[in-house]
């Protein structure tokens, strides 16, 4: 299977590249919506994301994994990796 990691961001949030770091460091590849000032965008993200509204908003397969935190979070308790299939 193809992995498929999306995150929506503004292009100047420390979070945003915060948690785009730790996707290249990991070097998995990701889809970026870079949705600047781009509130119909934001809703369609906040409608897939339990209502959060902040950026970045990342998603594993499809699956809501939440903001730069939460990214960092699982990855610290070593349950990232295990969200990408074989
Ligand atoms: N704890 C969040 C913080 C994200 C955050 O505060 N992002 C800012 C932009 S840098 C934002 O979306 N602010 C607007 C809002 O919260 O509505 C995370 O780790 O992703």
């Amino acid at each position: 299977m193809t992995n498929s990691i999306e995150i929506y961001t503004w292009s100047s949030c420390p979070f945003c590249l915060r948690a785009k770091a730790l996707l290249k460091r990991k070097g998995w590849e990701f889809t970026e919506y870079v949705i600047d000032g781009d509130e119909e965008s934001r809703d369609r993200m906040a409608a897939k994301s339990n209502g959060r509204r902040s950026v970045p908003q990342v998603f594993i397969n499809g699956r809501h994994i939440g903001g730069c935190d939460d990214l960092h979070a699982l990855e610290a308790q070593g349950q990232l990796d295990s969200l990408l299939s074989a």
